[in-house]
């Protein structure tokens, strides 16, 4: 074996170390192959619609408001046990979601004829899609039916 020329290891040493400074970054990039789910939704005054089922993954909410009214979206699971009702009765009290839900995440605020996008990994599990903006009379835009329940299935399983 032939030792490289003193010539060449004072070219290649700069090379080398910078090799060696992307080298860790380069290894941690991965192709992503992770299937992504679109959903649109209508925000109307006062409803959604939306899909009632979808597969577990990760979701892009695409929320239009068609409304003449301000919207957003906000995702909460419901709590293992409780029921729709539960939820409704709980708004009415208190006009907020119950601490037995899990919040998973919300657009912002959007005016008529805007757009918002929220992308999140759901489970398997029971979801409501809410608008929590309180009307006018003081009562959240849940309560006026602006509220749709999403049921994620586990993969590959067919849909209820
Ligand atoms: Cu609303």
């Amino acid at each position: 074996m032939t030792r490289p020329s003193r010539a060449l290891q004072l070219i290649a040493a700069p090379a080398l170390a910078a090799l060696c400074r992307t080298a860790p970054v380069l290894a941690q990039a991965k192709p992503v192959t992770e299937h992504v789910q679109y959903l649109h939704v209508v925000g109307q005054d006062y409803a959604f619609e939306a899909p009632s089922t979808i597969p577990a993954g990760i979701v892009t909410f695409h929320l239009v408001n068609k409304g003449l009214d301000v919207h957003q979206m906000t995702i909460v699971e419901l709590g293992v046990g409780h029921t729709l009702k539960d939820f409704f009765d709980a708004m009415h009290a208190k006009g907020q979601p119950p601490a037995w839900t899990i919040e998973v995440g919300m657009t912002p605020t959007i005016q008529p004829g805007a757009e918002a996008f929220l992308t999140v990994r759901l489970s398997p599990g029971r979801y409501l899609l809410s608008c929590l903006i309180p009307a006018k009379d003081g009562r959240s835009h849940v309560e006026k039916g602006m509220t749709s329940l999403l049921t994620v299935t586990a993969k590959g399983a067919a849909p209820k």
